[in-house]
């Protein structure tokens, strides 16, 4: 059976509110993250609501209220005046055609906005979407991280999760923990194939910024928005110096977006314990299990 999607602006409310913008977020959510990075460009006044998901600490995303503001329990949630958007590459050019603030626009940057988005179930359209190719080298950071997280709470949401996949890869995700990354387990099998399509999506993005400063020229654009908060991604799970091997163009594009007061306010403001925890857990993980060893190999060779 197709899974039932939500995407763009709903026409109903799911909160009663005077509230203008509201975003339903998480710290370490890569779609929260772009969501805010790009209320911080167009100096949007928006209510944040933090919600914790399993990786971070408790499933509050599958609370009655949350559950009523998202039937499909993920973050981000974009509300205008208690109307939902769904989708963070929806939620953004919503965003900014509500904004009295204009950043670039182009068919290009409607191409990277597109090409750099987490679109349905992150490991299909992997050759589409670099957000799906991310999300697939998430999972280590995602593994160190659910190590700290009782396994009393995978009770709840093996039964209250609205999808039972997730729900059960989650929790073989705790169970397995870096055995998850062994030769032949079916997300090793994925890998290369993951690899293969970031390093061509990067490709493209460095040949395409010959000359340029930004995405869109010489104006920044929600295409940069877009593409920041995915190299950020990977210098977490310490994978962007490979993915920016000769790639130089690439190299020196991250570090004018590092310089944007957006990459302050969004990302590393909101960089909580658990990130920082599981981030030191994956690093000497690296040092030390063979599973994960072979797992970034597969993905470096
Ligand atoms: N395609 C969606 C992705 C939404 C999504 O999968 N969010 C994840 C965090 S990045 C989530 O809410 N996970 C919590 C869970 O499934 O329990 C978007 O761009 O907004």
């Amino acid at each position: 059976m197709q899974k039932p999607t939500l995407s763009g602006l709903q026409d109903y409310k799911v909160l009663d509110t005077e509230e203008e913008w509201i975003l339903y977020h998480n710290n370490f959510s890569v779609c929260s993250r772009k969501a805010r990075v790009c209320i911080d460009e167009l100096n949007i006044k928006a209510q944040l609501k933090h919600v914790h998901i399993m990786e971070t600490k408790d499933c509050e995303n599958l609370t009655k209220k949350f559950l009523k503001i998202n039937p499909l329990a993920t973050v981000p949630v974009l509300l205008h005046f208690g109307m939902p958007i769904y989708e963070s590459h929806e939620q953004i050019t919503y965003l900014e055609n509500y904004s009295s603030k204009k950043l670039s626009q182009s068919e290009t940057v409607s191409h990277w906005v597109k090409k750099g988005s987490l679109i349905g179930e992150p490991d299909k359209n992997l050759e589409k979407y670099a957000g799906n190719c991310i999300s697939i080298f998430t999972v280590p950071l995602f593994v160190s991280m659910l190590q700290n997280i009782s396994i009393f709470k995978y009770i709840k949401y093996l039964f209250k999760h609205p999808d039972r996949f997730r729900a059960s890869k989650f929790l073989a995700f705790k169970i397995l923990a870096y055995r998850v990354f062994k030769k032949g387990s079916p997300i090793f099998k994925i890998i290369k194939s993951a690899s293969n399509n970031l390093n061509n999506h990067f490709k493209e993005l460095d040949d395409h910024l010959e000359g340029k400063s930004w995405i869109d020229g010489d104006n920044f654009s929600l295409a940069d928005v877009t593409w920041m908060v995915l190299f950020h991604r990977l210098s977490e799970v310490f994978l962007l110096d490979h993915f920016f091997e000769d790639k130089n163009n690439l190299k020196s594009y991250f570090d004018r977006l590092k310089k944007r007061d957006s990459y302050q306010t969004a990302l590393l403001n909101y960089e909580s314990d658990e990130i920082r925890i599981g981030k030191l857990n994956l690093e000497f993980e690296l040092d030390n299990n063979k599973n994960l060893n072979q797992y970034y190999e597969a993905i470096k060779s």
